[in-house]
């Protein structure tokens, strides 16, 4: 199913079980073989320590930006078949994985269904979403409902994230 203007997304992507950097590599190359998305941008990979639960490895994350015609739930049924296709199980909330795809903005929508909500809840707090966000968008970005992006990331510490050089 396709929508009628191309949207630019943001999508996260996490991993800290079996060679994260790996992973995210394989994933972005998933993802610009989707059927209507188009890459723009992909940012540095990041070093994060784990969110949630502290007995987890250390996670890398990095943010990508897309053009893409496809819905927001299409583009996250299909982000979810990637995550599926890197052996993500799913056991406790914020638990290490394989692999985590989220969808972080698509276009200025705001988003409320039950399996889809934009932008990502955690977004406006979250130093290895933010940071990578940054160097790919620049400091004008307006998140819907938070207002601007250097807004936020000024009252978010780096927490120890560091920029990988891979
Ligand atoms: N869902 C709702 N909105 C979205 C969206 N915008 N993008 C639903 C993607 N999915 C969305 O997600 C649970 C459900 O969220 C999905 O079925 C989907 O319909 P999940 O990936 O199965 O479970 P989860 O990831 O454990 O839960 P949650 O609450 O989504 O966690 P997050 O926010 O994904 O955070 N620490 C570091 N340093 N780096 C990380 O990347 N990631 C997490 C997970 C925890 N700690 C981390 C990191
Ligand atoms: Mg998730």
């Amino acid at each position: 199913m396709k929508s009628s203007t191309p949207i630019i997304a943001y999508i996260g992507l996490g991993s800290n079980l079996a060679d994260p950097v790996e992973q995210i590599k394989s994933a972005r190359q998933q993802i610009d073989n989707l059927e209507a998305v188009e890459e723009k941008a992909f940012s540095s990979f990041y070093r994060s320590a784990p969110m949630g639960p502290q007995d987890q490895p250390d996670y890398v994350n990095a943010v990508m930006a897309v053009v893409t015609s496809l819905q927001p739930v299409q583009l996250l049924h299909d982000l979810q078949a990637i995550e599926n296709a890197h052996g993500r199980v799913r056991e406790r909330r914020w638990g290490a994985r394989t692999l985590d795809l989220d969808i972080l903005l698509y276009g200025e929508q705001s988003i409320q269904l039950p399996e889809l909500i934009v932008p990502h809840m955690g977004l406006a707090k979250r130093e290895f979403v933010l940071y990578p966000l940054h160097e790919i968008a620049g400091d004008k970005l307006m998140i819907p409902g938070r207002g601007r992006l250097a807004d936020l990331l000024q009252s978010c510490p780096l927490n120890g994230l560091q920029r990988l050089s891979v």
